[in-house]
């Protein structure tokens, strides 16, 4: 069965998204401009308020539910994924949000995470990604950089990190964005386009913790240096980028290179053209590792491919299971054998 959006949609402002909850948030953290954002992109859906549900784990991110006036469920560490799983197949209907740090959805949660991503199942899950775990005040997570001297890595992180999108990508994950909470316009067309996508639609969302990882985005949210430092890609657009847009990502033997349009004989049609589309997911899993300080970071909708949903086919699966039962009813199964009586 199809997720079925409203037929007359009702007419609802960001504000009818908002609810009488203090947001209790650390001043200048990157979770107000993603609240916002999500707050601006559910008018865009058609959805009435009671069919939106957002379900989360346990982390700063976590508090989510509380300040959006929909349904909600403040959930366990890591096992978002479950609880969203099960609400998706109890109501098809409804629009299912995730919300999760990096460090429950990648580590204690890592399991539940990728097998989310596998089954397919239709949930938008927003990956607040600050390399930090924020609520218990500053131990590393999976994706903390090497060498960064965190309260419970004194001497530095010891090993490497995760990319949320390559995780995804070997999980067999249809969809991957990334956006950066600096840019509240970005994000909310992310978010519109991602739960437009039938599948579990994961977004990357660079996120800033003040507090224990200030900046740890720094090279890619400066709005000074963005446009030498982000690729906002665009499906069927050329990858180009720089204040000049006379950068672009050129595909040399089996590997991307910058290249500058006009120089060394390099023309506009040199230029990678994004497909997002596309469902080898090679080229998207080079785009989802490309960083600083030589490249651009990708930013947008990376991967995007049709694919069937668990929450689709259980529901084809119930539906011909019945059709073809041989026992309508649970008195017909029941009366079907032998019976007894007992006195
Ligand atoms: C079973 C269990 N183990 C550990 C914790 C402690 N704990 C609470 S939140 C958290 C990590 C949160 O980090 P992250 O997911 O990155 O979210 P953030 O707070 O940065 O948004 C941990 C380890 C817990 N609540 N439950």
């Amino acid at each position: 069965m199809a997720e079925q959006i409203t037929e007359n949609p009702p007419v609802l402002t960001k504000k009818d998204f908002a609810s009488d909850q203090m947001v209790r948030w650390c001043p200048g953290c990157g979770d107000y401009a993603i609240l916002s954002s999500v707050q601006a992109a559910l008018p865009e859906l058609g959805y009435k308020k009671e069919d939106i549900v957002f379900v989360s784990g346990i982390g700063c991110s976590s508090r989510f539910p509380y300040y959006m006036s929909t349904y909600g469920f403040h959930s366990i560490h890591g096992r978002a994924p479950a609880v969203a799983t099960g609400v998706k197949l109890a109501n098809p209907n409804l629009s299912v949000w995730e919300i999760t740090g990096d460090g429950d959805s990648l580590a204690i949660g890592g399991n539940h995470f990728i097998h989310a991503l596998r089954r397919n199942i239709d949930i938008n899950v927003l990956l607040f990604n600050n390399e930090i775990y924020g609520l218990t005040k500053g131990q590393y997570s999976p994706t903390s950089k090497a060498g960064l001297v965190t309260k419970s890595t004194p001497f530095g992180v010891a090993e490497g990190s995760f990319n949320a999108g390559e995780l995804a990508i070997g999980a067999g994950g249809s969809f991957f964005a990334r956006t950066i909470d600096t840019n509240p316009k970005l994000m909310t067309k992310v978010f519109v386009e991602s739960a437009r996508y039938k599948g579990t639609s994961l977004i990357e969302i660079l996120q800033n913790c003040v507090i224990y990882n200030d900046k740890t985005h720094g090279e890619v949210t400066n709005r000074e240096t963005a446009d030498e430092h982000q690729l906002h890609l665009e499906h069927g657009k050329p990858m180009i980028f720089g204040k000049e847009k006379n950068k672009g990502i050129r595909l040399n033997g089996l590997k991307l290179e910058v290249v500058t349009i006009g120089e060394n004989g390099v023309t506009e049609g040199d230029i990678l053209v994004h497909d997002a589309h596309e469902p080898d997911p090679v080229l998207h899993l080079m785009l989802i590792r490309m960083h600083g300080p030589s490249f651009p970071t990708a930013l947008g909708i990376i991967r995007s491919v049709e694919s069937p949903t668990y929450n689709d086919i259980l529901v084809q699966q119930q539906v011909n299971a019945t059709k073809n039962a041989k026992f309508k009813t649970m008195d017909e199964l029941l009366n079907s054998g032998e019976t007894w009586e007992v006195k």
